[in-house]
């Protein structure tokens, strides 16, 4: 008996790259993607449905069991803190880099408290901490590179693929915090509830991690 599975996912690179991994587990969306506005989407199981989400809410709806299943980066997992989620698995998709970043003149070192613009509130603060460096931190929710351009910040906190976009604004990568990839979450009690179901479909996922 297959009990019926639900996965978050976002659109854009994380719905690009986990397609392939769910191919290599014969799950294919009955849409056409690129086409469709829906924000649950039938595969060709009827036990298995997707849902499209924002990529900072997947873990969310992962938590309160909305989703059972989830991919998302892991600068947003440890963003969100992780509650009620396990992590059993490393996509290797989406990776790049969660970075500081700022003009190359900033000053770390200064006595002043830092501005540091970000979306990874969290993640930002218990870094600088574990430095010993309180910082004051404006949370935004993207295009964090203009902050440092206009004066709302000395600095941000944001991940890094090619570092086209820091170069294209004058910025420079000035400490690496992380390196981030996209991560298979599962809902707690789906892991114990649907057992059967979720680790079949994670075997299958490995599988296909590993023959990438
Ligand atoms: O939906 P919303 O816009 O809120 O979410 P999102 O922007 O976080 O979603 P998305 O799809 O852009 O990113 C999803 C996940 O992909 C992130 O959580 C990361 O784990 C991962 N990822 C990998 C990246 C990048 N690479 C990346 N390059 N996320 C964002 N970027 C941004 C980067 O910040 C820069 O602004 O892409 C831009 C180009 O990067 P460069 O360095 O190649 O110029
Ligand atoms: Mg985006």
């Amino acid at each position: 008996m297959n009990s019926p599975l639900t996965i978050a996912l976002s659109k854009g690179r994380i719905l690009k790259e986990t397609l392939p991994l769910l191919a290599h587990a014969d799950i294919h969306p009955v849409d056409d993607l690129d086409k469709s506005r829906k924000l649950i989407l039938d595969t060709n199981h009827d036990a298995i449905k997707l849902l499209v989400v924002r990529a900072s809410d997947v873990p969310t709806y992962v938590q309160y069991g909305a989703a059972d299943l989830g991919v998302s980066g892991k600068d947003v997992i440890d963003e969100h803190g992780g509650d009620g989620l396990y992590e059993p698995l490393d996509l290797k998709i989406a990776q790049c880099k969660l970075m500081l970043a700022g003009p190359a003149d900033v000053d770390l070192e200064r006595l002043t408290r830092m501005r540091v613009a970000t979306k990874f509130v969290n993640t930002t603060r218990d870094w600088f901490a574990a430095q010993g460096k309180q910082v004051e931190i404006i949370k935004l929710y993207g295009s964090m590179e203009l902050a440092p351009l206009v004066g709302l910040a000395d600095c941000i906190v944001d991940v890094v693929d090619t570092g086209g976009t820091l170069k294209a604004n004058g910025l420079e990568p000035l400490e690496h915090i992380a390196d981030i990839s996209s991560r298979l979450i599962v809902n707690k009690a789906s892991m114990k509830m649907k057992q059967q179901a979720v680790k079949s479909l994670i075997s299958k996922i490995r599988a296909g991690v590993e023959a990438a």
